[in-house]
């Protein structure tokens, strides 16, 4: 039985692959590398659509490069670390080691049928102490070089999972995972300086031309720079337990200076701090405004609230007028000096604060040619809405009809010259917190001493490992609850002492993972700098948008901080980045409104849709990213086990261009199967002879799109558009179907030679059915280890060209036409087109002038 058996084929090919070790990569200077990696999982236990599509996305790549003739290195590992397997040990009572080590061997057999072209001996666990112990020393070498410190901070805190939570974890004051509003709280932690880097985060990134503008822009947002000044407002009497005698606010406006009408403190300002004890309500009030949190959508999203607290400061540019100084809960402790001016006219959150507080509007700035009087009057008696243009500088006295670019610098000028205040260049990032008070994850490694103080953990100590035997029925930090493991003796001077017993956050595995796969088995280092310096940076790095400020910032972080501490010689980690799309998949719902599986759903003939197990009615819904909560998800492994990896991913390649979002439905993934169906039947019995492999093929119209075919699916894989691939790969296969209806009259050598570049330029994205029908078009080589095509240039000149035919100057007609047509033929065919005959009027023309491949020229 000559048909297809997918099953069969493809365990053969994965087990053949295997024994030869086709994907082994080894450094070899002689070879020009190429490092492509997709995000490595987290071993949640199971494979979803989202990484079968990542995954073939990189395969893809690594196949065809290595068939390009490049040394490929293409690793997989896992990102072991991290809360659910806390959370599995909470409710199942399993030890999250044991979870995750489980999980990851059950998804690593999930992924084997996918038959990617992994170099496996490679694979690396970020859980085992193996590979955290480097992460221990690097964080030793961050400390030595000012690059880690400890600070006392407010931090976010989700109560339901007792932790601290970084900006980026928290999403619209909720917790990422838990869902439950965070709370404000001061927490000694661990930093590391990220804005040490700020200026060359930024710059970078304008030569990173293989990353997403989308991207790029996040992170440009994310670091935030922008410019301004720091201006003294001195207070008119002093505060009893505050030593400053004026308050230092933050402004990228000093031009509007003039129309100051408040000084707003952050509620966890010093000043405020000290007025607490002298002020009844400010107490009160702080404790309110830490209910919002510490991110700054809850804290942009909150109602504007202040505290009047009586004190004056004085103007700098105008000593005559005083403000009175509020505390307010939007502004921020930690962005600035934690104390601004409040310009109403001008900036919408201060216009909020002066309506609902009853506090003075000044305009200041005017739109050109705006009737100052009118729009003054305006801005101060009626608007709500603050104008925050640029414009002409009006009523601020010196400032006055100069652009607010120019009213800027004047400002700042003064301010200098003044004494009152100076030009400064302000980020929005911050030092990235990386204590998390959890068990499952890197120890920091540090020892607190009553004597010494904070005392590294020497290096011949290193590792510290997590001890094994912990309980998770209290609330907080396992390792904390431990009886032993945090009493140590300090290394110093032997008494007793304490670990430290907060573990990283689990971002700071995946910083440095990349580098870790270019010597993943090394002992007493990281990774081997020559190692590092021949596979670094990787060139095509493939995952989620929902990266780009995390874990695509941290890496860049890192790999400069390494850097500089005499790791390797690379400042950015991916030269090339691409973001796929999501999966969505259409939802159901059955009559009562519950969600209801793909699985389960029949489409019936009336356009509908019914419940399989009862026949009841289903409403189809829109399609949205597959998702546990609306069940609309499709398991991987039954796709592969009903129709093949091949097809699974022909289909993921095919559908949309990969950045964009996919539909998976059943007549997709059908389609593609009935495709791999039909050419196999095309290699296998097409009735045609086709000689054998090698033999010599004459030019022919099916020759030249076989030529053609490859030098557009090279360029095509080189950009990265897999489904355009995939469609003119599809088109040579119709054409070769069409040479093949009549058998007789075929010819042989050029279906052959067709036929073989469908299954080569096929290889990198259906891997096993090529193989097999490479092996069954009589070629003793794999693929997998056979050079990708190359096109002849002499057969892809186009062969016929179209010329544009004129009468008197005038267009006619056109001609397609071989290309290089003697002219004699050219200006019959002019002649015989009907268009040119009846201007002709039956007679001769006059004159007729050629110009070849482009314009036959009549003169009547
Ligand atoms: C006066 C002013 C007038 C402002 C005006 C804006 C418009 P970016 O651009 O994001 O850096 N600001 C400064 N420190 C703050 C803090 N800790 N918490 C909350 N807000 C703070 O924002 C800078 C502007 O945000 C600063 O310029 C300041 O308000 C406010 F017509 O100063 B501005
Ligand atoms: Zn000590």
């Amino acid at each position: 039985d000559d048909r297809y058996n997918v099953k069969e084929t493809e365990e053969k090919w994965q087990r053949e692959w295997d024994e030869r070790d086709s994907f082994r990569a080894t450094e070899d200077p002689a070879r020009q590398k190429y490092y492509v990696l997709e995000m490595f999982p987290y071993p949640s236990g199971r494979i979803h659509m989202g990484h079968v599509r990542n995954y073939t996305l990189g395969d893809v790549v690594a196949r065809a490069k290595r068939a390009q003739g490049f040394n490929v290195l293409h690793p997989m590992g896992w990102d072991a670390f991290g809360l659910p397997a806390e959370n599995a040990a909470i409710e199942r009572g399993v030890h999250p080691g044991k979870w995750t080590r489980e999980n990851i061997a059950a998804m690593r057999e999930q992924f084997k049928p996918m038959g990617l072209s992994i170099d496996w001996s490679r694979e690396i666990s970020t859980c085992e102490p193996e590979y955290y112990r480097h992460e221990q020393k690097m964080f030793l070498d961050f400390l030595k070089a000012g690059l880690a410190y400890r600070k006392r901070s407010w931090v976010n805190w989700d109560p339901v999972e007792n932790t601290v939570l970084a900006n980026e974890q928290v999403i619209d004051g909720k917790g990422w995972r838990s869902g439950a509003a965070v709370e404000r709280r001061e927490l000694n932690q661990w930093f590391l300086k990220i804005t040490h880097y700020a200026d060359d985060l930024l710059a970078a990134l304008d030569h990173l031309p293989r990353w997403p503008e989308k991207v790029r822009t996040m992170q440009a947002n994310w670091i935030g720079k922008s410019e301004g000044a720091r201006v003294f407002w001195e207070l008119t009497a002093p505060v009893a337990g505050h030593d400053q005698t004026a308050i230092e606010v933050y402004t990228t406006r000093p031009d509007t200076l003039f129309g100051a009408s408040f000084i707003a403190l952050s509620p966890h300002h010093p000043l405020t701090k000290a007025l607490a004890d002298q002020t009844p309500g400010i107490t009160d009030f702080v404790a309110e405004c830490d209910r919002i949190g510490t991110s700054e959508e809850a804290i942009e999203t909150a109602e504007k609230r202040g505290f009047d607290t009586g004190l004056r400061v004085r103007h700098p540019l105008d000593p005559d007028r005083t403000v009175p100084v509020w505390i307010a809960n939007f502004v921020l402790m930690d962005y600035g000096t934690g104390a601004i001016f409040g310009c109403p006219g001008h900036d919408q959150r201060d216009m909020d604060f002066a309506r609902k507080y009853g506090l003075p509007v000044t305009a200041v700035v005017a739109p050109r040619d705006a009737d100052v009087a009118a729009f003054s009057r305006d801005l101060a008696e009626t608007a709500t809405e603050a104008y925050s243009d640029p414009g002409v500088a009006v009523n601020s006295g010196f400032l006055d009809g100069l652009e607010t670019t120019e009213a800027k610098r004047a400002a700042i000028e003064k301010l200098e010259s003044l004494g009152k205040g100076t030009g400064t260049v302000q980020f929005r990032l911050r030092d990235w917190g990386v204590s998390r008070q959890r068990y499952w994850g890197c120890p920091v490694p540090v020892i607190h001493c009553d004597a010494c103080g904070i005392v590294p953990v020497p290096e011949d100590q290193l590792p510290v490992t997590l001890p094994e035997d912990v309980t998770f029925d209290k609330p907080g930090n396992p390792l904390d609850h431990h009886p032993t493991w945090k009493h140590v003796d300090c290394p110093t001077c032997g008494k007793a002492a304490r670990r430290e017993t907060d573990t990283f956050d689990t971002f700071f595995e995946s910083s440095w993972y990349f580098a870790r796969f270019a010597d993943p088995k090394a002992e007493t280092v990281g990774f081997g700098k020559d190692k590092a310096a021949y596979w670094l940076p990787v060139d095509q790095y493939i995952g989620g948008v929902e990266h780009a400020v995390l874990h695509l910032l941290y890496s860049r972080f890192f790999t400069r901080a390494l850097r500089d501490c005499g790791y390797l010689d690379v400042a950015e980690p991916f030269e090339g980045l691409f973001t796929q799309g999501m999966i969505n998949h259409e939802t159901y719902k059955d009559q009562n409104g519950k969600w209801v599986e793909p699985g389960d759903v029949e489409k019936t003939a009336d356009g509908g849709a019914k419940r399989i197990s009862d026949g009841a009615p289903i409403v189809v819904g829109r399609s949205e990213k597959m998702s546990k909560s609306k069940k609309n998800t499709v398991d991987p492994t039954r796709i592969i086990d009903t129709y093949g990896a091949d097809a699974a991913r022909l289909f993921m390649l095919s559908d949309s261009p990969p950045d964009r979002d996919l539909d998976w439905s059943d007549s997709g993934i059908e389609g593609a199967w009935r495709y791999l169906n039909r050419l196999w039947r095309l290699v296998a019995d097409s009735g045609v002879d086709l000689g054998a492999p090698g033999a010599a093929v004459g030019d022919s119209a099916l020759v030249r799109q076989a030529h053609k075919t490859v030098a557009g699916v090279t360029d095509d894989l080189e950009g990265l558009r897999f489904n355009t691939a995939v469609a003119k790969i599809r088109e040579l296969t119709n054409a070769i179907g069409d040479a093949v209806k009549d058998a007789a009259k075929a010819d042989g050598a050029a279906v052959r030679f067709a036929l073989e570049t469908v299954v080569r330029l096929l290889n990198p994205m259906t891997p096993h059915i090529t193989e097999e029908l490479w092996a069954r078009l009589g070629h003793g080589t794999i693929l997998a280890e056979t050079a990708w095509p190359k096109a002849d240039p002499a057969l892809l000149v186009e062969d016929t060209v179209t010329m544009a035919v004129q009468v008197n100057g005038k267009l006619r007609g056109t001609l397609d036409l071989p290309k290089d047509c003697p002219k004699d033929q050219a200006e019959a065919a002019a002649l015989a087109l009907p268009n040119v005959q009846q201007q002709l009027e039956g007679k001769a023309p006059r004159k007729v002038i050629v110009v070849p491949n482009k314009i036959v020229n009549i003169v009547a």
